[in-house]
């Protein structure tokens, strides 16, 4: 009889582990990490097609807050960006910025279902801590997936079907006089 304790242990175990694991196989961000102010490369990894059916274009959208984004150029496909003007001009490397890329296109491309790619952007991240969800259109052959919903407190991360890829951005570890230990 002891087995079937196991067993409802292990249960909740599998079934965690395979929503999990779905979770992290749908167009995800690396690194999920970033600090205040910093320039940070991300890339968003595509790991399958929309039900079976190749990728053909990737679309990045770029929140007002994310600055200077620039893509990767990448070969066998035809890229592409756009710009809108800010609400919030900022300022940097004292000129005063007041359009920025808001969507960056990679398309007339084939990623089989079978494989996966990464596509790769430079970016600025805001001064202030937040935790960001960056939006990416997947079209393919047949079908697409809009990977733009965000977790709330009645909708959990885990529940959602197509997750946007999210970073989490905080401000630098300070040392605090713990700089150097003998
Ligand atoms: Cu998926």
């Amino acid at each position: 009889m002891k087995t079937i304790s196991t067993t409802r242990t292990l249960l909740p175990l599998a079934l965690a582990s395979l929503i999990i694991s779905n979770a992290h196989a749908h167009a995800v961000v690396e690194p999920q990490n970033g600090t205040t102010g910093t320039y940070q490369k991300l890339t968003f990894r595509i790991t399958h097609g929309c039900d079976g059916s190749a990728t053909k274009e990737v679309q990045i959208h770029i929140p007002e807050n994310i600055h200077g984004a620039k893509p990767m150029p990448k070969p066998g496909w035809t890229l592409s960006t756009q710009t809108i003007k800010l609400t919030t001009p900022y300022k940097s490397h004292g000129k005063l910025i007041s359009e920025d890329t808001s969507l960056i296109v990679w398309n007339e491309g084939k990623l089989p279902n079978e494989y996966f790619d990464e596509f790769s952007i430079q970016v600025r991240l805001p001064d202030e801590a937040a935790t960001v969800a960056i939006p990416v259109t997947q079209i393919c052959e047949s079908g697409r997936i809009d990977w733009n919903e965000v977790a709330t407190p009645d909708k959990p991360a885990a529940s959602l079907k197509s997750p946007a890829p999210v970073i989490d951005i905080t401000a630098p570890m300070h040392m605090n006089g713990m700089d150097h230990i003998h």
